[in-house]
């Protein structure tokens, strides 16, 4: 055992080799606490070269790798089976200049996507994909589960922004193309084959993206309608008349208790309704008007706050935005992340809380996500025993609606027995062929992705 310790060492030095139990814990479980794997060891690289030493020595010794970035993912990617080393990506922190001719900047895997947004905002750019784990989360790992967000209806996924990376393959062998040319039309794409690869195929270190105009002026309503068919008027209504439209998300009224009670916020309205969307709209000028005038001609509005202020905003975006943490102080859920065709969004909704009842009858589903990719975050409370029961019910009524079992989190090891509900047989025979042809002896993230 010590040997490749020891090799790992003159790696990357004595300090970022982690062998003593407490101070792997924090690499060990998942933000979730649902998965928890223990890890041979956890070594932290500082650059790509260094990556590619310790995934040469890893595959020397014939021992798997797990690899991590700001651990805020939800499936269970980042955490060890158990006895693989756990390569953590968080010292990969270079910032490149912010190329402002080609809005484009490079960056390295371990830089937090809040730190990227800070970075580029005094040039009059941003980053297009934006999410609550902003300060955790690392680009490499949002590159590597092509991470979405709440911009996603306005800018696309991570893999959208992606022009660039620099990655090392499975024999420690280095792929870079960082030149992030806006045309290159000169074969396969392995940008884009390793965006939500989930650390299967290669390990990101370097990523260059595009980036979007910064929009200071925003305009964020809070609307409340009588259920799901009521959100998809207004989301409909603000897509035809909303050019500035930002974000388009979707809670429900049990949600909503969960949040207030943790996060102690007042009440958004006089009356609870069944069912709230979030609208934001940003632009260079205030879009408040236009988003008030749409959303007084859409019958299906009950009610509506509107905010344009940065404390109000974030007031109103708070409802929304703390729903996972809400969670999490209830109990450790069942995450489930799952979008279907918008036209059958309702129906599922309708459907889940007697799919999950059928599973666990004590458990209590909270339902929330991006109303504008039909993306609907099932978190399960108090299923107990019965995880498993409850996973395979929602993810089969998901299937029975032509939907995807994982939206935006990803497969990890939590999805990978129900990839078949998503993904034909040949498409998974595929996938296992390019895994094999570039990790043949299956050393990166084993039993993330596609089952073993
Ligand atoms: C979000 O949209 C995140 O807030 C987390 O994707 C979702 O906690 C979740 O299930
Ligand atoms: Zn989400």
């Amino acid at each position: 055992m010590s040997d490749l310790e020891d090799i790992l060492r003159g790696v990357v030095g004595d300090r970022h080799v982690l062998v003593d139990g407490d101070l792997k814990a924090q690499y060990e479980t998942d933000w979730t606490r649902r998965f928890t794997g223990q890890a041979r060891c956890v070594v932290r690289p500082a650059n790509t070269a260094e990556v590619a030493a310790v995934v040469r020595a890893c595959a020397d010794a014939g021992v798997a790798l797990t690899v991590q970035g700001g651990n805020t993912g939800l499936v269970g990617g980042g955490v060890p089976a158990g006895g693989e080393v756990l390569l953590s990506l968080g010292r990969l922190t270079s910032l490149d200049e912010v190329d402002v001719l080609e809005a484009q900047v490079t960056v390295g895997a371990g830089v937090t996507l809040e730190r990227l947004q800070q970075h580029a905002r005094p040039h009059g750019l941003d980053v297009g994909v934006d999410l609550a784990a902003r300060s955790a989360a690392t680009i490499g790992g949002l590159v590597a589960t092509n991470a979405g967000g709440i911009r996603v209806v306005r800018y696309g996924s991570m893999r959208e922004q992606v022009t660039g990376i620099e990655a090392v393959l499975a024999d420690g062998s280095v792929v870079s193309r960082l030149v992030g040319l806006a045309k290159d039309n000169t074969g396969y794409d392995l940008a884009q084959l390793l965006a939500g690869s989930e650390g299967t195929l290669a390990i990101v270190t370097k990523v260059r993206l595009r980036l979007v105009p910064l929009l200071p002026a925003r305009a964020v309503a809070l609307v409340a309608v009588d259920g799901v068919p009521g959100a998809l008027d207004v989301l409909a209504a603000a897509r035809a008349g909303l050019p500035a439209l930002a974000a388009a998300e979707l809670f429900l009224a049990e949600g909503l208790e969960l949040v207030r009670t943790h996060g102690n916020l007042a009440a958004p309205f006089t009356e609870p309704h069944p069912a709230y969307v979030v609208l934001e709209c940003a632009a260079r000028t205030d879009p408040t008007d236009d988003l008030l005038e749409v959303l007084g001609e859409c019958e299906s509005v009950r009610d509506a706050t509107v905010a344009s202020d940065v404390t109000g905003v974030a007031k109103l975006w708070a409802y929304r935005e703390t729903h996972t943490e809400a969670i999490s102080a209830a109990g450790v859920p069942v995450k489930l992340d799952v979008s279907v065709p918008l036209r059958e969004l309702a129906g599922l909704v309708a459907d889940l809380p007697g799919a999950v009842a059928g599973a666990a009858p004590a458990a209590r589903p909270i339902i929330f996500g991006h109303l504008g990719e039909g993306n609907l975050h099932v978190n399960v409370l108090g299923a107990g025993d019965q995880a498993e029961d409850v996973t395979d019910a929602v993810l089969r009524l998901v299937a029975s609606r032509r939907g995807s079992i994982s939206s935006e989190h990803g497969v990890g090891r939590a999805k990978a027995r129900w990839l078949p509900l998503s993904r034909s047989e040949s498409e998974v025979a595929a996938m296992r062929r390019i895994k094999a042809a570039l990790d043949p002896a299956g050393l990166l993230n084993p039993g993330v992705l596609l089952s073993e």
